[in-house]
């Protein structure tokens, strides 16, 4: 089998998304998803000039000898944009070996190690009281894990508040919104948050909390301390993990469990948390992680040291990344909990995919391949339109980690 074409489809049904299409002599194709929220052009550019060129004529099976030729091959290795690109080529071509098989992708992986994948769904609102009502709404949808964020009282804005009824969708047209934070108010009001939900919806259910960079270290240790009695399932992002040591000074105050790495792109940004045990879960998924390939050997190393898998699953990672990563979450020995964050019905139509939600999990299904396709007419009926990321501020306008 070759390679005969390669496509970067970008589209934005609502939101922007890169999707690259491998095709080969013997008419089966492969799809792999390569958004980088914010900076997805970046990774069209890296793709269409520097990967695509290379891949034609290559033999669509040799996944790991194209992975290790792109990730090696390029001298400048590691980075989000460099993975996502060889994380959308890894994944068609896992697509591809599938289909040729007749098989689910999880069969090639080693086959199921559980019925069905564990999501948690985003509970979101502007105060306490919304959101102990938005959890209580996936509770009822049949959700067993729920992550919860809310506005802050004397704050504009704060993480994961969606706007209107659109499912949690960070990235603003035009230029980056400028947001103010106060980890003050935040530490004051955490923890009154977290007493109502128990106080209205009890234990019986796994609750999270995303804290997304925003700490120092010896702050999310007061932040940990002070949630233990809500026994959260994890505290997610504490304080921005390129400091890795931040985590050893977090660990020594709190029992409060911890997820880190939707911003990883290398097994080596993982090591050193993982082999010193002070993280419980890694959220490296397949868009940002370099693919199925490289995600395989970030979770071996985690079992070495029983953390468990968190898959990243915000919208910004299209359908094809979820459907992807479903596969590799239904075989991966250690795996923890998967992300869910809804697509639009737009982006649903744009991506026909196989997986389906049911009483709190979701499921790949059993079509060959990853299960998700791209319909390309429908795309380009969706231009890419530049949106980003906010940036955030303290309240005396010093940059902070949004
Ligand atoms: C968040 C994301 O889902 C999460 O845990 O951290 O919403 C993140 O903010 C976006 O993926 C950034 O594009
Ligand atoms: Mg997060």
């Amino acid at each position: 089998m070759k390679i005969t074409g390669v496509k970067v489809i970008v589209t934005c049904p609502g939101r922007n998304f890169v999707t690259l299409k491998i095709e080969t002599d013997e008419g089966l194709y492969g799809i792999g998803d390569a958004t980088l929220n914010g900076r997805e052009k970046a990774v069209v550019a890296y793709l269409a000039d520097h990967v695509v060129p290379c891949l034609i004529g290559r033999d669509p099976h040799r996944i790991e000898d194209i992975w290790q030729y792109l990730a090696k091959g390029a001298y400048w290795r590691r980075g989000p944009v460099t993975m996502a690109a060889i994380a959308a080529v890894d994944t068609a071509l896992w697509d591809i070996k599938a289909k040729t098989a007749g098989l689910p992708l999880y069969q090639l992986l080693g086959g199921k190690s559980r019925a069905g994948v564990m999501v948690y769904g985003h509970a979101n609102g502007k105060d306490i009281e919304e959101t102990v009502d938005a959890v209580g709404q996936y509770l009822e949808l049949g959700y067993k894990a729920v992550r919860a964020q809310s506005g802050v009282p004397g704050l504009d804005t704060a993480y994961g508040i969606a706007r209107g009824d659109l499912y949690y969708e960070p990235a603003t047209k035009g230029l980056p919104e400028e947001q103010v934070w106060s980890t003050e108010k935040y530490l004051d009001f955490a923890p009154k948050l977290f007493d109502a939900l128990r106080e209205k919806h009890g234990f019986d259910f796994h609750l999270l909390h995303d804290v997304h960079h925003r700490l120092t270290p010896i702050e999310a240790a007061r932040l940990g301390k002070s949630l233990e009695p809500h026994r959260l399932f994890w505290i997610e992002d504490p304080t921005p993990a390129e400091n890795q040591d931040g985590l050893k000074l977090i660990r020594q105050h709190t029992v409060t469990p911890i997820a880190v790495g939707e911003v990883f792109n290398s097994i080596h940004d993982c090591r050193g948390l993982i082999e010193n045990q002070l993280i419980d879960y890694i959220r490296a998924t397949v868009v940002h992680a370099g693919g199925i390939t490289q995600l395989r050997k970030i979770a071996a190393l985690a079992e070495l040291y029983q953390v468990r898998t968190g898959c990243h699953g915000a919208t910004d990672l299209s359908p094809v990344c979820m459907g992807a990563a479903l596969h590799f979450d239904l075989w991966v020995p250690n795996f923890g909990i998967q992300e869910y964050m809804r697509h639009t019905e737009e982006t649903d139509a744009v991506f026909p995919h196989a997986y389906s939600f049911a009483d709190g999990f979701l499921h790949p299904g059993e079509t060959p391949g990853h299960g998700v396709d791209i319909d390309e007419e429908l795309a380009a009926k969706y231009p890419y339109d530049p949106a980003y990321l906010p940036v955030a501020r303290l309240q005396d306008g010093t940059m902070w980690s949004w």
